[in-house]
Formats: C-alpha cells, sequence, structure tokens
C-alpha cells in the first residue's frame, strides 16, 4: 500500500522508421501521452496506448490527457493509501476510458513494484524468460514492396508475420505471400473494416493455412463475428472488440473468436489483461499480445505481460529497430532466433533515458495531490 503524491504526464512524438499504414489510415510519429507517477515510495512509468486520432478506438491523446488530469489523478489522489486493486477500484465511477487507465494503473503497479524490488514479470507469474516475436506489416504500396518486406523481417528472424488487408488489398496479396513463403506462420489483420456480406473474401483466405483472422467486422458485432466463424475453418482471432474480461467471456460462450489478442492499454490495464488471460486459458483459448507501435516503454511491459503460461503464440512485439531509429529506452533487441528477452529488473525493469525523453517530449504536466485530497 503507498500514496500517490503526484503523476506527471508527458506527451511524446517518435518518428517511425517507416509509416504504418492499416485499414483506417497511416501513421508516421509514434505519439503518445506517458504517466510518470510519484508514490510515497517509488517513482514509475507507464505509457497510454492511445494515438492521436480516435480511429483504432474512441480514446485519443487529447482525450486521454484531460481525463488523466481531471478525472483519474483526482481520483487516485481522494483514495489514499492504495494498492493496484484499491487504485483499480478508485476509477469505478469514471466510465469507459481504458486507455487513460492502463497507463495510471501500469505506472503505479511499476512504482510498487519497484520499490519492493520485484520484477512485473514474476509479478504476473510470468514462466518463461525470453518470448517468441512476431511482426506486424502494414498495408504496402505494392506487392512487391510487401514481398521485400515480409522477406526482410523473415531473415532477421520473426516467428511469425501479420498482414495489414482492407478491402480491395487482401485475398491477391495474402496469395502472393503464401505462394512465395509456403511454410510461413502467417495471420491477416482487418482492423473491423469488413462487413458480414464479404464473407467470401475470408472463404476464399480459408485455404490459405493462415494462423487466424483478426478483428475482421465492426467491433462491436460479436454476433456477426460468430456466424462469420461458424463458416470458416481459420480460427477467428478478436482485438478491438474485447474491452474487458466480460467481453472476452462473451466472445468465447457466442463462438465469436477461437484466439484472443489481448492489449492491456486496451483493456485498462495490466489487471484486467491477467483476468483475460486467466479466462482463456481455462477455456482452452490461446493468447498472444498484441502491440500498439509501443515505445521501449509500453514495450517492456508486453514482453511481462507475453512470457505469461497462456500466451502460447507468437506476438506483435517487435524489437525497437522495427520501429525507431532511437527508442526512449535502451533498445529492445531480437536474438537471431526470433525471441527477446524478459526484462527481470524490478517493475517494468527500463526507465526512459533522460536525453531521450527531453528530445521526444512536446509537452508535460505535473498534477499533484493538494491539501484538499484527503490524507
Ligand atoms: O506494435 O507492432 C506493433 C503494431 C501491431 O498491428 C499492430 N497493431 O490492430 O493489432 C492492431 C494494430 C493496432 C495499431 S495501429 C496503429
Ligand atoms: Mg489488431
Amino acid at each position: 500500500m503507498t500514496r500517490v503524491r503526484a503523476v506527471e504526464l508527458l506527451l511524446i512524438e517518435l518518428p517511425l522508421v517507416r509509416p504504418f499504414r492499416t485499414s483506417f489510415g497511416e501513421v508516421t510519429h509514434k505519439r503518445c501521452v506517458l504517466v510518470r507517477v510519484e508514490t510515497d515510495d517509488a517513482e514509475g512509468w507507464g505509457e497510454c496506448v492511445a494515438d492521436a486520432r480516435p480511429d483504432f478506438s474512441g480514446e485519443f491523446n487529447e482525450g486521454a490527457w484531460l481525463v488523466l488530469r481531471d478525472f483519474l489523478a483526482p481520483a487516485v489522489f481522494r483514495g489514499g493509501d492504495v494498492d493496484a486493486a484499491g487504485l483499480e477500484g478508485s476509477f469505478a465511477g469514471i466510465r469507459g476510458n481504458p486507455m487513460a487507465k492502463a497507463a495510471l494503473l501500469d505506472a503505479f503497479v511499476d512504482a510498487e513494484l519497484r520499490a519492493e524490488g520485484t520484477s512485473l514479470a514474476s509479478w504476473l507469474g510470468a514462466d518463461r524468460s525470453r518470448v517468441e516475436c512476431g511482426v506486424s506489416i502494414g498495408i504496402a504500396p505494392s506487392t512487391d514492396v510487401l514481398l521485400d518486406q515480409v522477406d526482410g523481417y523473415v531473415r532477421t528472424g520473426y516467428r511469425r508475420i501479420k498482414l495489414k488487408i482492407q478491402p480491395g488489398t487482401d485475398v491477391h496479396r495474402v496469395r502472393a505471400v503464401r505462394a512465395a513463403f509456403p511454410d510461413l506462420p502467417l495471420s491477416v489483420d482487418a482492423n473491423a473494416a469488413y462487413t458480414p456480406t464479404d464473407a467470401d473474401v475470408f472463404r476464399s483466405m480459408d485455404d490459405l493455412g493462415l494462423m487466424m483472422i483478426e478483428q475482421p467486422l465492426h467491433h462491436e458485432d460479436l454476433l456477426m463475428h460468430a456466424r462469420l466463424q461458424a463458416r470458416l475453418r481459420t480460427d477467428l482471432c478478436l482485438d478491438e472488440s474485447i474491452r474487458s474480461v466480460s467481453d472476452a467471456a462473451a466472445a468465447i460462450e457466442l463462438g465469436a473468436c477461437r484466439i484472443v489478442n489481448i492489449k492491456q492499454g486496451r483493456v485498462g490495464g495490466v489487471s484486467e489483461a491477467r483476468r483475460i488471460h486467466d479466462l482463456c486459458r481455462e477455456r482452452g483459448i490461446p493468447v498472444w499480445c498484441g502491440g500498439m507501435l509501443e515505445t521501449g516503454v509500453g514495450r517492456a511491459l508486453n514482453l511481462a505481460l507475453a512470457a505469461m503460461p497462456g500466451f502460447t503464440l507468437p506476438g506483435d512485439t517487435s524489437a525497437s529497430d522495427r520501429y525507431f531509429e532511437e527508442d526512449l529506452t535502451a533498445p529492445f533487441e531480437l536474438a537471431p532466433d526470433g525471441t527477446m528477452q524478459v526484462p527481470s529488473g524490478p517493475g517494468i525493469g527500463v526507465t526512459p533515458l533522460a536525453d531521450r525523453l527531453d528530445a521526444v517530449v512536446t509537452r508535460r504536466e505535473l498534477v499533484r495531490r493538494s491539501d484538499k485530497d484527503k490524507e
């Protein structure tokens, strides 16, 4: 148990080594809110997975900033001495906004674990010191460019390739990759760009030996995902549709997917991510760790999560150089066997480098516990 004294918000901007295009648009920079928490015992870091625009989800940086500053931080200050569960509880009166909540909860958990000298991986019950890594490839300008990119990542050692698809840039691209790489563990991610009338697109991918088709339909449509899954041999995986352990339970019960992508930021933080992991494990549903182009802060956390026993498939946690010339932390590197080491130091095991932070921060604001807040 400890008391949060202050919450600092930092808006950062880092150029990506190559633009990342999905069915909802292109990003050229990683722009996100970092949260630094000061407790009576330690300091901790969290990264909000929202982006500048409300596209992947309804949350976006400026909104997350206000929710953190005006609602979540004050709720935590009023909560007095708390542990991770108590801090989550103090958010109960604030609806939605899981990405903003995750950033603050994760920073708090990091601080608590640093004070105790425990690593996040061991707190989560991780049973591996290295995890298998995949890579997610954005929609490329042409099939040839895509084939080149796949070849490069396969040579680097990545264990699974995920291709972003959108209507019109789908079956022929995936067929071309499959023809060039017959044995490659391969999946596709539509980011909800299709409708139930597009079922034939997915049926024509059903003979390509895909590991999964991720989030083909609207994020609120579990029922249509269930109907589509019933018509396909290929496993469906849900990402955007799973915002909580209740969503995961409903999706499994309905047969809306056979695999779950866990992004702790999308579900309100590491504690809810752990609950989804536990549920899926109980139900025999494989899970893997998704990615949101995180900096080293979020990446360190994802590696700890991905080392839990139910994470049986390679995730989207790739090396720092797949995203940035220079990361915010010491870079994460991929071993030639396609694995990455799970940080073992206290908390998330990494801290943003001071000079890197100076170079990438575009705004910062410190919110302090005031005398009005309950002691
Ligand atoms: O972190 O390498 C990464 C990105 C993985 O494809 C990825 N993420 O829907 O799974 C997904 C997307 C969401 C991010 S789009 C900016
Ligand atoms: Mg996805």
